[in-house]
């Protein structure tokens, strides 16, 4: 039974299908045209005018990482926090989890400028999941409860071949059902982080829409060949209930008073600083 009777039913049945089906789905205008370009132009500013990258952000491919943080990515300061919050994308999250008792969490951004190089291959990473399972288990569940569901808001139009995420339609059915077949299937692959045997595709988009994958969904970044930097924050949503711990909430204190201003009722809610 589902908990989101009072929840907008955001998708339609045939788009939840489609979502299970085929692992991703594009979700519309999360945000609006100028919510997108504040966003854009707000992670834009964390690059130094000068192009000195600091030491601990991550660069490849022409794919930037920026870190908080030395080892920490989440961007989690005031004016990042209503990214964590979205009403829209939170509906059809619980949605498709069925429960409306949710955490949202990651807060990473990857901006991807032109790259000239390397045209014979369109990924720049290796295909790989990113699934709240820890590795020291031998399987994955398979249950409802154990869906991670991630991805992106593209904050700029992301056009074929501008750096769009990589996702294999259908790719989730094929780790799930190859895991099953084996008592050790959490471990294939190298846990899943080198995925050398499946075709992927772009995902393209409007600034303002996300990009929502199930947490079993072969993925990976591609190369920018076109003029406009991909500009994208990454989101991650589980159940509170989630039976590998990926949904507690985090130690008291996580959060100061600003950023708890900047909180939602929602969003106090999905930080966990408010029991559900
Ligand atoms: O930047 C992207 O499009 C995907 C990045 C990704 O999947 C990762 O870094 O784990
Ligand atoms: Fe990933």
């Amino acid at each position: 039974m589902t908990d989101t009777i009072n929840l907008p039913q955001v998708l339609s049945d045939s788009e939840v299908e489609q979502f299970w089906e085929q692992g991703y789905f594009l979700v519309k205008g999360v945000f609006s045209k100028e919510e997108a370009e504040y966003y854009r132009n707000l992670i834009l500013g964390l690059i130094p005018p000068n192009l000195d990258i600091p030491e601990h952000w991550h660069v490849a491919s022409g794919r930037i990482k920026p870190h908080f943080t030395p080892g920490n990515h989440t961007y989690d300061s005031p004016d990042f926090i209503p990214l964590f919050q979205n009403e829209k994308l939170y509906a059809v999250v619980a949605q498709l989890l069925q429960s409306h008792r949710l955490r949202s969490f990651d807060g990473s951004i990857g901006i991807t400028v032109r790259n000239d190089d390397q045209r014979d291959n369109s990924r720049s990473q290796t295909l790989h999941i990113d699934a709240s399972v820890p590795t020291d288990l031998d399987n994955f569940l398979f249950t409802l409860k154990e869906v991670q569901l991630g991805g992106c808001f593209y904050f700029t139009d992301v056009q074929p071949d501008g750096g769009g995420i990589h996702v294999v339609p259908g790719g989730h059915r094929i780790v799930e059902s190859e895991s099953r077949a084996d008592p050790q299937g959490r471990h294939l692959h190298n846990d899943w982080k080198q995925i050398h045997h499946l075709q992927s595709v772009e995902v393209t988009g409007e600034a303002g829409d996300f990009a929502l994958l199930h947490h079993l969904m072969p993925h990976g970044a591609s190369h920018n060949r076109r003029p406009t930097a991909r500009v994208a924050q990454f989101l991650r949503y589980v159940r509170d209930d989630h039976p590998h711990g990926a949904g507690s909430k985090p130690a008291a204190g996580l959060y100061n008073e600003l950023q708890i201003a900047a909180m939602s009722d929602l969003g106090r809610k999905l930080l966990g600083v408010d029991p559900w």
